[in-house]
């Protein structure tokens, strides 16, 4: 290798170059969110529904210690296959380029690359958060800390109900980063349409959220992430009563076996895709498709503005 710098995609950075809409995707949920074989399938569905709504994906990772946005089919397929994939959040990006190591990116990782890259908007499932029992353990993901350094749009299902997502939204305030919801005013769970808080914001179009990111750049003001929470309609929701025992016992289940650090998320995903036998699976992927197909009309109608409204 020559250099560290980044990778782009050509198509990306053809897009990028002629200010055409892009949208960041992460490669944690491939390598570590969705079991295989379905996370390759995924993967291609997740570009595809960018596509079909206007915008150029730009699915980020890192493939022998090469730091890429916009993998192409081979390297995807190497990030959703080979063993050996690293999680990599932003601490670990230039140790995992400087050995030279396959790595998948998560929201943090992928927001901080997106925005070096000049991409306004991302698109994932849920976000890392608060853990339960964090006043002990400390396990805060650091997506929040990260998002409140990085200007950028995540269109996401808000976070996962495996965390204390009270808690998480409390560190998102004190963080300074903004939390509008999509046509609606309640904060979503991911699994389930309504975690159970309210929101102070709500939008209704994506070039609503474009006038929001043109306002930031406008006003001059440094802001960080604003999430774009984007609930499932609640007949597509997992089945509430499903996911509490199927949360109860994981929660019993990581504590049993001492998961940590950054085993616990991947852990507990995997647990609901097989305890649920496959219905989380399903719901993840509705959920990551839908919120792949609202990003890409927000970075198109911010890209029909006359400035640069998604810098
Ligand atoms: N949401 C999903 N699947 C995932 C993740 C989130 O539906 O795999 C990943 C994201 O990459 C997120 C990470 O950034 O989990 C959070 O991990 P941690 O809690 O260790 O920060
Ligand atoms: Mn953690």
């Amino acid at each position: 290798m020559t250099n560290f710098h980044i990778r782009y995609g050509t198509e990306v950075a053809d897009a990028l170059r002629d200010g055409r809409p892009v949208v960041a995707l992460e490669s944690t949920i491939v390598s570590h969110g969705l079991p295989r074989p379905d996370n390759l399938r995924v993967a291609r569905q997740i570009e595809q529904a960018v596509r079909e709504a206007g915008a150029v994906p730009a699915t980020i990772g890192m493939v022998a210690g090469e730091l890429v946005v916009g993998l192409d089919d081979a390297q995807l397929t190497r990030l959703a296959t080979v063993d050996g994939v690293s999680k990599l959040s932003v601490r670990d990006l230039a140790v995992a380029a400087a050995t030279g190591a396959d790595g998948a990116t998560t929201v943090a990782a992928t927001s901080a690359v997106a925005a070096a890259a000049g991409i306004g908007v991302f698109a994932t499932g849920g976000l890392g958060g608060v853990h339960r029992e964090a006043a002990q353990t400390f396990d805060e993901s650091a997506d929040l800390v990260t998002l409140a350094r990085t200007p950028i749009a995540v269109v996401c299902a808000g976070v996962k109900s495996i965390l204390d997502v009270g808690a998480t939204l409390e560190r998102l305030e004190t963080l300074g980063v903004s939390v509008v919801g999509y046509r609606t005013r309640r904060f979503p769970g991911f699994y389930l349409t309504d975690a159970g808080f309210d929101l102070d914001w709500s939008v209704d179009s994506p070039e609503q959220v474009a006038a929001v990111l043109a306002a930031r750049a406008e006003q001059g003001v440094h802001h960080g992430g604003l999430i774009v929470a984007n609930p499932l309609p609640v007949d597509e929701q997992l089945d509430p009563a499903l996911h509490d025992r199927t949360l109860a016992d994981g929660l019993a289940m990581l504590a049993r076996d001492g998961v940590t650090g950054k085993a616990v998320t991947p852990f507990l995903l995997a647990h609901f895709h097989s305890a649920t036998q496959g219905a989380s699976l399903a719901v993840n992927v509705r959920i990551i498709l839908r919120n792949a197909d609202l990003a890409a009309r927000i970075a198109v109608a911010a890209a029909r503005r006359p400035a640069d409204a998604a810098a």
